[in-house]
């Protein structure tokens, strides 16, 4: 009964304080309190800091000291400037790759819910040249998408993956570690967080990317998937960035992030940089 249908406002109170004094509601505050703190003010600064995503040089010792240990987000423009020299086109790739099997996600946009995280409901098998004619129809949009679930890193383009590895200060003595995602135009990520931060990196065409910091309250229907929320919504510390190729973002471990193709897009991300990049530590060893 609440103090609005008639319970006495001191009985009220002695309830409150009884709960307050109980070891079970200190116990719960002093486990809770300081984390709950330092979540309010980092979120607070980030939501009165800078929205900008800073763009730095492919300088190692920056990157590593200020923004992957300061779980910061932030494009390297020029790391893969070797890439370049492969003169990659969706043509030659073609050329390279078109009659390799490969599995692509495809009625995405038939999905009653959320096609990301229901993705094996969308398997499909069909030629690297036919995934490539769906990826360069404009008409076609998130209706296909090869994500990195399609693991085309890890058989059909795998001879890709050491022409396409980072330069050796970014990343942990492990090889490969590559996943590409190859989209057309409109295709898109819902918004999900990774457990490791992850370096994504633009080969062929233009992406927009959305990042929210994980202070920011959003609605998680899953641990890793959240419900949309508003991009637009100038209260919350929202970044955005347009990624154009040769550009690598780097998406520090849970930070929320959505993506939107504006072209066909080639993307790789690399989940083995040097720091940050324990996995599930930061998520399970509290
Ligand atoms: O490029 C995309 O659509 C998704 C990339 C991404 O979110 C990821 O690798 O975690």
């Amino acid at each position: 009964m609440s103090v609005e249908q008639g319970l006495p406002s001191e009985q009220a109170r002695a309830m409150v304080a009884e709960i307050a004094a109980s070891p079970g509601f200190n116990a719960v505050e002093a486990a809770v309190g300081p984390v709950r703190r330092a979540s309010l003010l980092r979120r607070s600064v980030l939501r009165n800091g800078s929205r900008r995503v800073c763009r730095i040089p492919p300088d190692p010792q920056l990157y590593l000291d200020e923004f992957a240990a300061g779980q910061t987000p932030v494009v390297i423009e020029g790391l893969n400037r070797s890439w370049l020299a492969l003169n990659l086109t969706w043509q030659s790739l073609r050329e390279r790759f078109g009659t390799q099997t490969v599995m692509a996600l495809t009625g995405r946009l038939r999905a009653s819910g959320n096609p990301d995280l229901e993705w094996e409901k969308h398997r499909s098998d069909m030629t690297f040249s036919e995934l490539l004619d769906q990826v360069l129809d404009p008409t076609v949009g998130n209706d296909t998408y090869a994500t990195a679930r399609c693991k085309l890193s890890e058989g059909p383009l795998q001879a890709l993956t050491t022409d396409v590895s980072l330069p050796s200060p970014f990343v942990r003595g492990v090889k490969g570690g590559a996943a590409f995602i190859v989209g057309p135009a409109g295709s898109e990520t819902q918004l999900h967080f990774d457990i490791s931060t992850t370096l994504l990196s633009q080969l062929l065409g233009r992406k927009r990317v959305w990042l929210v910091p994980p202070e920011e309250d959003v609605t998680s229907t899953e641990t890793y998937w959240a419900d949309p929320v508003d991009l637009d919504d100038t209260e919350k510390a929202i970044r955005e960035v347009v990624m154009e190729p040769d550009d690598s973002l780097s998406i520090p471990a849970g930070w929320w992030h959505q993506t939107l193709a504006l072209q066909p897009c080639f993307t790789v991300t690399h989940a083995n940089i040097r720091q940050a990049n324990n996995g599930h530590d930061w998520l399970v060893n509290r």
